[in-house]
């Protein structure tokens, strides 16, 4: 649906993108022009914008479920309310993406449908199990800190309606970040057991961080073009050392050790140089084959479902309340 939906927007887009309109959308890309909905884009513009905006929806919409596991299990009524307001809010995120998303001529429906057939990706991150209280400290410090690092950029991405959104969710995503460093620094400071838990989370949870960045620039597919039209400001590989360089004095302060014999200080450079990255691990996930891909979609299958009432009692509601305007429209015209 969603490539038939595109499809539809082509023989027009394709007619017009005649080399002169190009240039002079590449020139206000350029000249830091921000591209609106009803501006002309080039249709492979649209459909990069599509794909990464409705990706970060259906992340932030997943990335709900690992936390999510823990509300019940959160150990003070403090930390459950923090958890929940969290969890809340990357729902809000989906929202506003998946509205930012809309604005480029897809419908709501064709990007859930996408998501629930299997036939979109969201981050490989979100295919991890949280198997203790500590990985919910890691996810806010680790994967928090890493989509904020992606995402502070993405502030000054050229399309208006995703920079805007990503205003509040930046915003947002740093007090995520700071609730999970707090849950990590108690554990730290408290038994050894509770260290021991820190430690083991950041050993299973870092290298999957790392991947979030996505591949390496050498075989990034879409990094050197969303550059070109400012989508990107920053490679892969760029934020991905920008995130080392913040994250590992952050984990040296916690007094606990990066799961990587390779990580040193580069003095001449100033950065942390950090050991290989298993990039067979982030295929398999990506294919479908990570530790919790299976269960992640069966959740949001089952969710889709149970929530079907709603979608039908709100539509109803729509259309009733619609019928009332119309009748007291003619009302008023008959009087
Ligand atoms: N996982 O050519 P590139 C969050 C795919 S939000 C899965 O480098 P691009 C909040 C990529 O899509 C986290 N797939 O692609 C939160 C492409 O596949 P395609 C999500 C990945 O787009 C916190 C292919 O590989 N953030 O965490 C991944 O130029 C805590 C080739 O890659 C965003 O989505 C990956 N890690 O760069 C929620 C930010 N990496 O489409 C709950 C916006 C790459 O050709 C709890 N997105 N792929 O089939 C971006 O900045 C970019 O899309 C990148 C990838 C950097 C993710």
């Amino acid at each position: 649906m969603y490539t038939q939906a595109l499809n539809q927007a082509e023989p027009e887009t394709v007619a017009t993108e005649e080399p002169g309109r190009l240039a002079r959308f590449q020139e206000r890309i350029d000249a830091e022009e921000r591209i609106e909905p009803n501006d002309w884009m080039p249709a492979a513009y649209r459909r990069t914008l599509i794909r990464q905006i409705s990706q970060h929806a259906h992340s932030e919409i997943v990335g709900m479920l690992p936390e999510g596991n823990w509300i019940t299990r959160a150990p003070s009524l403090r930390r459950k309310a923090a958890l929940l307001a969290k969890v809340q809010d990357e729902g809000g995120h989906g929202l506003y993406l998946y509205a930012a998303a809309e604005t480029l001529g897809v419908t709501r429906e064709e990007l859930v449908d996408q998501l629930l057939s299997g036939a979109a990706k969201y981050s490989s991150i979100f295919n991890y199990p949280t198997l203790t209280w500590a990985d919910i400290g890691a996810i806010g410090w680790l994967v928090d800190g890493a989509a904020i690092m992606n995402q502070i950029p993405l502030c000054r991405t050229s399309y208006g309606p995703y920079a805007r959104a990503m205003i509040r969710i930046c915003k947002e995503e740093s007090f995520h970040q700071r609730q999970g460093y707090e849950i990590m620094l108690t554990l730290c400071r408290g038994t050894p057991e509770q260290k021991a838990m820190a430690q083991d989370a950041l050993n299973r949870w870092w290298w999957p961080a790392l991947m979030m960045f996505g591949p390496p620039d050498s075989e990034s597919q879409h990094t050197a073009q969303s550059m070109r039209w400012k989508i990107k400001r920053f490679t892969n590989d760029e934020l991905r050392q920008k995130f080392v360089d913040a994250t590992v004095p952050q984990g040296l302060y916690l007094g606990l050790t990066f799961p990587d014999p390779d990580l040193r200080f580069d003095p001449e450079t100033g950065h942390w140089r950090f050991g290989a990255i298993d990039w067979e691990e982030f295929r398999r996930v990506l294919a479908g084959h990570g530790p919790c891909n299976r269960e992640r979609l069966e959740a949001r299958r089952r969710a889709h479902a149970e929530g079907a009432w709603v979608r039908e009692a709100a539509l109803a509601n729509a259309a009733k309340r619609r019928q009332r305007t119309a009748y007291a429209a003619q009302r008023i015209a008959a009087e």
